[in-house]
C-alpha cells in the first residue's frame, strides 16, 4: 500500500492563470508529505498538460513576473515535459526516443482551476468519466455555482432569499432588444437605479458594469455579453457584504466563522484583485450578533446542500439594513491562497490552511465514484 497520490491541477486557459500558480504553490507547501505523494501537474494558457517541477518556490512573483506554467516548465531542467493526463490514471511521462517512465497511479486530483474548463464542471465530468475521485464539487454543483441565472433559480426553489434579478437571454438581445431593453427599463421602474449588468457565467468581477440610467445600458450590455451571451440584471443591494465558509466534515457540511468584506472606497465594487489577493481586507470574523451568525451559518449549509456542493464553498450574503440576509452567489472553488477568505474564516474557525487541505483530501478519497 502506496501513500495516496494527489495530482495538483492549476494553470489553465483563464484570465486567472496566475493565481491558480500562486495558489497551487500554496498548496504544495501545506500537503503533508508524510502523508501523500503530490504530482504537480500545469496547464498552460494553450492548454497543453505537464508534469511540472515539485518547487513551490518557484510558483511565486519573482521580479515583479507573474508565474505561469510554460515558463515553469520551460525552466526546470529535465522536470517536464511531453503532455501528461491524470484521467489516465496510470502517470506517464516521457522525454522524446526514451521509454516512458511510469509514475504511478494517480488517487485524487486536486483541482486548482478558475473559471471556463476548471470549476464550470467540465473538468469535473472528465475526472468522472475517467473514475478519478476529486476534491470539491460535482459536475451539476460546479456547473450552478458557475451559472448566476441558475444559481438564482436553485437558490429560490429552495427558499433561499435572493436579491431581485432580470435575465437576457442570447435570443432575446438578438431577436428584439427593445423589447430586451424595455425589460430592463421596467425592472428599474420597480427596483430603482442604479443596475449591475453582468454576464450570467464568468468568473470573478469581469464583464460587470453599473449603470446608472439609460444612457449606459447598451454599452453595459455589450460589454458584459463580450464574456457571456446570457447576462443578468440585478438591482444595487444596500448592506453589509458578509461571506461564510461551509466546509465537509465526516457527519456533514459545517458553517464557518463569517467574514465581513468592509466596502470599497476605491473602486465600485469588490474586484478580481480585491478577492484573490488583498484580502486580508476582511475582516474576520464578521461583528454580528450571535443571532446573525447563526443566521448566516444556516443559509450558508442551506446554499450548500441546495445547489449539492461538495467538499467545500464559499457563500457570499448582503446583510440588508431591515435585518435580512439575502444571498449573492456561491464559490464552489473559492479563492484559496492562506491569506483568501475562505482559509482565513476556517482558520478562525478551529482548522489551519494543512489540516483544510487534509480534510478535503479525506473527503474526496472516502467519496464512492459514480452516483452518491
Ligand atoms: F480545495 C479545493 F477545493 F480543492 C480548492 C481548490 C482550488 C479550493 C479552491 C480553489 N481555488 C482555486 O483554485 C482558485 C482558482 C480560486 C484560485 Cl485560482
Amino acid at each position: 500500500h502506496h501513500k495516496p497520490r494527489v495530482a495538483v491541477v492549476f494553470g489553465g486557459r483563464s484570465s486567472e492563470h496566475a493565481i491558480s500558480v500562486l495558489t497551487a504553490g500554496a498548496v504544495l507547501r501545506a500537503i503533508d508529505r508524510e502523508k501523500y505523494d503530490v504530482l504537480p501537474i500545469g496547464i498552460t494558457t494553450d492548454g497543453r498538460w505537464a508534469l511540472t517541477a515539485d518547487d513551490p518556490e518557484r510558483m511565486a512573483i519573482a521580479d515583479r513576473q507573474l508565474p505561469t506554467v510554460a515558463a515553469l516548465a520551460e525552466s526546470t531542467e529535465g522536470a517536464v515535459v511531453l503532455p501528461v493526463d491524470p484521467t489516465n490514471r496510470e502517470v506517464v511521462y516521457s522525454e522524446p526516443g526514451s521509454v516512458p517512465k511510469a509514475l504511478g497511479e494517480v488517487d485524487v486530483v486536486f483541482p486548482v482551476l478558475h473559471g471556463p474548463y476548471g470549476e464550470d464542471g467540465t473538468l469535473q465530468g472528465l475526472l468522472e468519466l475517467s473514475g478519478v475521485p476529486y476534491v470539491g464539487s460535482g459536475v451539476l454543483a460546479s456547473a450552478v455555482g458557475q451559472d448566476k441565472d441558475y444559481m438564482k433559480r436553485v437558490f429560490t426553489s429552495f427558499g433561499l432569499p435572493v436579491g431581485p434579478y432580470e435575465v437576457i437571454r442570447p435570443r432575446e438581445w438578438e431577436s428584439d432588444p427593445a423589447a430586451a431593453r424595455r425589460k430592463i427599463v421596467d425592472f428599474a421602474a420597480e427596483h430603482g437605479w442604479p443596475l449591475f449588468v453582468k454576464p450570467a457565467r464568468a468568473g470573478s468581477s469581469m464583464g460587470i458594469t453599473k449603470v446608472n440610467d439609460l444612457g449606459g445600458l447598451d454599452e453595459a450590455i455589450e460589454e458584459a455579453r463580450r464574456h457571456d451571451p446570457k447576462i443578468l440584471v440585478e438591482s444595487l443591494l444596500r448592506g453589509r457584504e458578509i461571506e461564510c465558509g461551509v466546509l465537509e466534515f465526516e457527519d456533514g457540511p459545517r458553517a464557518s466563522v463569517p467574514a465581513e468584506i468592509p466596502p470599497v472606497t476605491a473602486h465600485d465594487f469588490y474586484d478580481f484583485e480585491a478577492k484573490y489577493i488583498d484580502s486580508a481586507a476582511g475582516i474576520v470574523p464578521a461583528p454580528l450578533t450571535a443571532e446573525q451568525t447563526a443566521k448566516v451559518q444556516e443559509l450558508a449549509v442551506a446554499a450548500f446542500d441546495a445547489a449539492s456542493c461538495e467538499g467545500l464553498v464559499r457563500a457570499d450574503f448582503f446583510l440588508q439594513d431591515n435585518g435580512e440576509f439575502v444571498i449573492n452567489e456561491i464559490n464552489t472553488l473559492p479563492g484559496f491562497t492562506p491569506i483568501s477568505m475562505y482559509p482565513r474564516m476556517w482558520q478562525e474557525s478551529g482548522v489551519s490552511y494543512p489540516e483544510l487541505i487534509d480534510r478535503l483530501l479525506q473527503a474526496a478519497l472516502h467519496r464512492s465514484t459514480g452516483l452518491r
